[in-house]
């Protein structure tokens, strides 16, 4: 469903931008990397009926997409505010045709329009989720484990997961570290609810080993190929039994239609920041919805504002697989919001206050920041 009721217009006096520097509880290790300190951007939109928060979830370096944090830096404070600074007084829904003329971005994009959201919510008294179409108060939560040391090192980390009581275990998966690793958690876990994750470290030159991931009965593959692979990816598909999805491929609603369209894909992973917005995520989860695909929610390991807000959109009627919308915990020994998101009983509540629903420990917020800058109209 298209966004029932629009939100009321905010009228804009600055946007305050951060870049946090936020300790990871443990090193994540994808296919691309290890990381150890999340490096995002916060922001706090100010309005003349209060404050907004975003987050721009991009990472320190161009390893996930093309965009970076002293990228999306620049660019939002070069263009993308002061467009928005420019119009003066405006509603959420305007912020993506606004910043439309500006190529590509959409990490940069989403951010800010997510604190123009929540601030126009918040003004309003009205929940994020009620406002994107949420039908349920609370949504199961996956957990994404990074690659480890060794096979049996994984084990033991998917046991402690699912310990806590995740309900579905994704692992992340490279060349050279793929067929022997996800034996090893298929065999130690047999009924789990697994996927895989490779982040595009693959080509079709490797087919056959991919073809290999087809005897553990897994959920998806997520992203086997490039970015730009579509036709390859569709080529994948057909070669696989295992559900192919993509992730870094889907920028857009137009990306995700192209996708559906050619057969690249029969499950879609969702990650606002990654298409551009929260708005733009709804649409994308309407069309999947009436093409009868599949949707969970991405995560960009989301400091308690992402992560409140992707709460909010996994609660949405077709997000029907668990998504990477995990415990705050999973990630982080110190929140920059006061209540951060816990797992019960394999779930994460979704927010009802106004906005995104959660309050700023402005300590934490203070504690964590290695650069700020604040832009006025
Ligand atoms: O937030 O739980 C999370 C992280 C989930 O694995 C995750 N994200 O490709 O899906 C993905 C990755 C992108 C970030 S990798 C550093
Ligand atoms: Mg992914």
């Amino acid at each position: 469903m298209p966004i029932a009721r629009p939100a009321a217009s905010v009228a804009l006096e600055g946007f305050e931008l951060r870049v946090l520097n936020v300790p990871l509880v443990a090193p994540f290790t994808t296919s691309f990397g290890t990381e150890t300190v999340r490096e995002v951007i916060i922001v706090r939109a100010l309005t003349t009926d209060g404050d907004g928060w975003g987050e721009i979830v991009t990472q320190a370096s161009p390893l996930y997409s093309s965009e970076y944090t002293q990228g999306a830096w620049d660019v939002a404070t070069r263009f993308l505010v002061p467009a928005l600074l420019g119009r003066g007084t405006l509603a959420p829904e305007d912020v993506a045709p606004i910043l439309e003329p500006f190529v590509g971005h959409r990490m940069a994009k989403a951010g800010l329009e997510l604190a123009v959201l929540d601030a126009a919510l918040r003004a309003e008294g009205r929940p994020l989720g009620e406002y994107l179409g949420a039908v349920r108060d609370r949504v199961p939560s996956g957990v994404s484990v990074g690659i480890q040391r060794d096979p049996a090192a994984l084990v033991e980390s998917v046991r402690g997961y699912l310990d806590e009581g995740y309900v579905r275990i994704k692992i992340k998966i490279k060349p050279g570290r793929d067929v022997a690793d996800t034996a090893a958690v298929r065999a130690e876990f047999g009924a789990t609810p697994l996927q895989v994750d490779a982040n595009s470290a693959y080509t079709l030159a490797d087919i056959e080993t991919l073809a290999e991931l087809d005897r553990f009965d897994l959920l998806l593959i997520e992203q086997p190929l490039q970015e730009d692979d579509i036709v390859d990816h569709a080529t994948l598909a057909r070669h696989l039994t295992t559900p192919v999805c993509l992730d870094e491929s889907i920028v857009s609603l137009k990306a995700a239609t192209d996708a559906l369209a050619l057969g690249a894909a029969s499950v879609v992973n969702i990650k606002a920041g990654r298409v551009g917005g929260y708005l733009e995520a709804v649409r994308i989860h309407d069309l999947c919805r009436d093409a009868s695909v599949p949707v969970w929610c991405g995560g960009m390991l989301e400091t308690g504002i992402g992560r409140a807000a992707n709460a909010a959109l996994a609660a949405l009627p077709g997000f029907t697989l668990p998504g990477d919308v995990s415990a705050s915990s999973r990630f982080y020994h110190r929140d920059i919001v006061t209540e951060p998101a816990v797992l019960e009983d394999g779930h994460v509540r979704v927010p009802t206050g106004p906005g995104l629903g959660v309050e700023i420990d402005p300590l934490a917020l203070d504690d964590f920041t290695v650069a700020r800058e604040i832009l006025r109209r």
